[in-house]
């Protein structure tokens, strides 16, 4: 008997199907978020990245291009089995033959290349409005601003993702999640926590009044409790987002790092489901602020999974992952947090949980303890490996083949001799790279 072999019988032996779980968990569609590629750049602006979140670290290879990020995004999807639907932002605009239109006037037409690139791999397009990193933020605020030019140049950029989100739809035929997530806040205690807010309220009216095709755009609402320099007061908190959202039948969002440390997700996706016909995530990793790590297999990772499958959600919650690490190569981050994701998912769906529910409503807690715990030395890395040899990738070592494209690609390359050929200083890829007229920069690696 193999090792699977094995493992799938101890499994039956609780009354767990792994065959199923394998087959639903192949079904199960992670969206993927482009900003991972490139420290959350985009190509719109030059504008350094801003709205109270960083991408820390200067380990080489950002992508630096469309097309080196569509590479990038190739490689990765080569390594990650299960479904996967492409989410970008609106800064990830692909401007050609020297056009270039400010976010209030962006079309799908500045997508067309994405649209191709998602159509060639049978994938589906979610998208967010980017309301950062951008000329037009104003002291920290965008669709809350007291200044009517700057809310209404925000609106305008909401309606146009609209747009974009339905052309998308249409182009793929899978429907588009277009998720708004606003940094608006302020760093010191407010003078009005009021006024922001109904502001806020009135130009998310304003966007979504604006007629757009609800059965193929479903439109979210991500809340937020605080960002780097707004830690006093975000106009996009939890209750506000929330009502919102239900008294608009929009679709709340929630990012696992845009809580109180001691506030889990997992406890609010049953609340959420019960009011709710769908929930959409972020997941992500904060340690000690929303600071974006990569998802790894941990206990609340675990446990977000095991409620979207106890509450047999699979089909209400959209799952996306959101995070940003430019300390380690990013390739093998969204390897990392998406294989992490689907261990979290193939645990979850591989838990006796009828047998566990039954022994909480007949009060058997001691009983339920003991077989949750149990579960956790079950061979549940066998399933993994069979899942991962049905879907055509190796279970683990995927590090080998992304160090080989990492060392083929050239975009981590050694550190540059300048003139005369010693090793010169890192500063930053991009300053080196304007400095001697390259694409991308020579850097030693770990340099
Ligand atoms: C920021 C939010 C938001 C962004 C992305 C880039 O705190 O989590 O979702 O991370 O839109
Ligand atoms: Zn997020």
């Amino acid at each position: 008997m193999t090792r699977y072999e094995q493992a799938k019988n101890m499994y039956a032996q609780l009354g767990v199907d792994t065959e199923q779980a394998i087959n639903t968990l192949k079904d199960v569609t992670i969206s993927m978020h482009c900003w991972q590629g490139d420290d959350v750049h985009g190509f719109d602006t030059d504008d350094a990245l801003s709205g109270g979140i960083q991408a820390t670290g200067n380990y080489p290879g950002r992508a630096n291009t469309p097309e080196q990020l569509m590479a990038d995004i190739d490689l990765a999807l080569s390594l990650i089995p299960g479904k996967t639907k492409l989410n970008l932002h609106a800064s990830y605009a692909i401007f050609e033959n020297g056009e270039h239109v400010d976010r209030d006037q962006i079309r799908g037409e500045h997508f067309k290349k994405w649209v191709d690139f998602a159509k060639e791999r049978n994938m589906g397009i979610d998208f967010n409005p980017t309301y950062f990193s951008h000329a037009m933020v104003k002291d920290g605020l965008t669709l809350s601003s007291p200044d009517e030019e700057v809310r209404k140049f925000w609106v305008e950029h909401g309606k146009a993702c609209l747009k974009i989100s339905e052309y998308f739809a249409n182009e793929t035929g899978i429907p588009c999640v277009m998720n708004i997530w606003i940094p608006d806040g302020y760093k010191d205690i407010p003078a009005d926590r009021f006024a922001p807010r109904a502001r806020f309220k009135k130009s998310l009216d304003e966007i979504l009044d604006t007629p757009y095709d609800k059965s193929k755009v479903y439109v979210t609402l991500e809340s937020k409790v605080f960002g780097i320099g707004v830690e006093s007061y975000t106009v996009g908190s939890a209750e506000f987002c929330l009502s919102y959202s239900i008294q608009k039948g929009i679709t709340p969002l929630m990012d696992n790092g845009h809580y109180h440390p001691t506030e889990v997700v997992s406890d609010k996706i049953p609340a959420l489901l019960t009011f709710f016909p769908e929930v959409a995530l972020h997941v992500t990793r904060g340690i000690r602020w929303d600071s974006d790590h990569v998802v790894v297999l941990d206990d609340e990772t675990k446990e977000i999974a095991q409620e979207i499958v106890r509450c047999d959600a699979l089909d209400r919650v959209y799952i996306a992952l959101d995070f940003f690490d430019a300390s380690i190569n990013r390739i093998s981050a969204w390897v990392t947090g998406f294989r992490s994701m689907q261990k979290a998912l193939l645990t979850a769906l591989c838990t006796p949980s009828a047998a566990l529910k039954e022994l909480q409503d007949s009060s058997q807690f001691s009983r339920k303890m003991v077989m949750m715990e149990d579960c956790k030395m079950l061979p549940i890395g066998d399933v993994w490996a069979e899942y991962c040899r049905q879907c055509g990738v190796d279970a683990d070592n995927y590090y080998d083949e992304i160090e080989k494209y990492e060392n083929e690609t050239g975009k981590t390359i050694v550190r540059i001799c300048g003139v005369c050929g010693k090793e010169e200083q890192a500063v930053s890829e991009a300053e080196l790279a304007k400095k001697y007229g390259y694409d991308a920069v020579l850097l030693s690696p770990g340099g």
